[in-house]
């Protein structure tokens, strides 16, 4: 028995250093020994057929080799769990100095960014922002803006008309009247909005967005109206550009005029942008015209005011240098992810 014993053991040793690290291997070496029909379990059974005498030393020392190798075999199995999980740990192992991935957030389109930037310039120059409906009708569009239904003005402009005598406006000006209707000066707005007009080209869209400024008070003249355009385009372009007035005409003001800005693409050198001309044509303004107040009950006498609109999306178009103002609406994301804020 005690050679049989020796032999065992020494095989139990050898499955076992075979076994290494490797969990499975050791459980498979347990199960040969000690399983239930393990080796040494055999051998334990076996006991009840040797002569009396010998039982009792047969058992004593076949449970002094069950002990040994189950120390044996708790041991491996601790080893093999540690390795497996250094194992685990260095496979997965996070390298922290490695640079992030930066989740890509989408990114503003140039017209919204446009447009709160210059509602940013213009609340801390004191101006309140204002909306007004898209769907506006003819009095508020065209009448009380001094183009009563034959003036010659209405066909500058391409409407859109709706069923019931509305229409889609096609500027923000409405928003002056509202805002002169509900409001006693002094009156100090901006509205930037949606309008709509029949055009389709490189420079011109059937929806596009325009931004109004109206001033009104006591004693308001044509320098508060330079003056203030020309502290709105230094703090939007920068210091550098220069800005100028031209006589032009729209019915709502009087003296009219159109501005332009020195061109931001060649600093007024003269480039294909600004069409060799060093300027760049960004609205109409002027003082609100005495038929506009009448319109809405205001003293003209007493109150005087001026106004200027611009084109929002030619405004973003110079500013990132877009060539066709038609990408703005296609929504490609190709296009807008390159305007990151
Ligand atoms: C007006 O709409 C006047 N209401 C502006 C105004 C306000 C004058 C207050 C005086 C006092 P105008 O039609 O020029 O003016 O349009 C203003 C700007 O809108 C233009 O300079 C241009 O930048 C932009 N614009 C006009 N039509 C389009 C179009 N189809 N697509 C894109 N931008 C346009």
């Amino acid at each position: 028995m005690r050679e049989t014993l020796e032999r065992l053991e020494r095989e139990f040793d050898a499955a076992l250093a075979d076994a290494g690290a490797d969990t499975s291997a050791v459980e498979a070496v347990r199960v040969r020994f000690l399983g239930r029909k393990g080796e040494l379990t055999g051998l334990m059974k076996s006991i009840g057929s040797l002569p009396a005498e010998e039982r009792k030393d047969a058992g004593r020392d076949i449970n002094a080799l069950k002990r040994r190798i189950d120390q044996r075999l708790t041991e491996a199995a601790q080893r093999a769990e540690s390795a497996s999980v250094e194992e685990q740990l260095a496979r997965e192992r996070i390298d922290v100095s490695l640079p992030s991935c930066i989740p890509w957030a989408g990114s503003l389109h140039p017209v919204t960014h446009t447009r709160r930037e210059l509602e940013r310039i213009f609340r801390e120059m004191g101006f309140s922002v204002e909306s007004g409906p898209e769907v506006e009708d003819d009095f508020h569009n065209f009448e009380a803006l001094n183009m009563p239904p034959d003036h010659p003005a209405r066909d500058d402009t391409d409407t859109f008309y709706l069923d019931g005598g509305l229409l889609l406006r096609t500027h923000t000006s409405p928003v002056q009247i509202r805002t002169m209707q509900s409001r006693k000066p002094p009156i100090k707005m901006v509205c930037p909005g949606r309008v709509y007009r029949r055009d389709l080209d490189a420079t011109h869209l059937p929806m596009f967005h325009q931004l109004e400024a109206l001033v009104v008070g006591e004693n308001v003249s044509m320098a508060d109206l330079k003056g203030t355009l020309s502290a709105v385009w230094k703090r939007f372009f920068g210091d550098e550009v220069e800005m100028r007035l031209r006589p032009g005409y729209f019915p709502f003001v009087e003296p009219g005029c159109e501005y332009d800005v020195s061109c931001r693409v060649c600093e007024g050198k003269g480039c294909r942008v600004c069409k060799n001309s060093g300027w760049i044509e960004l609205g109409g303004a002027g003082m609100v015209h005495p038929a506009v107040f009448e319109a809405v009950e205001l003293d003209a006498d007493r109150y005087s005011g001026f106004a200027f609109g611009l084109g929002l999306d030619r405004i973003a178009m110079m500013r990132h240098g877009i060539d066709d103002l038609r990408l703005l609406v296609e929504n490609d994301v190709r296009f807008l992810g390159q305007f990151p804020v």
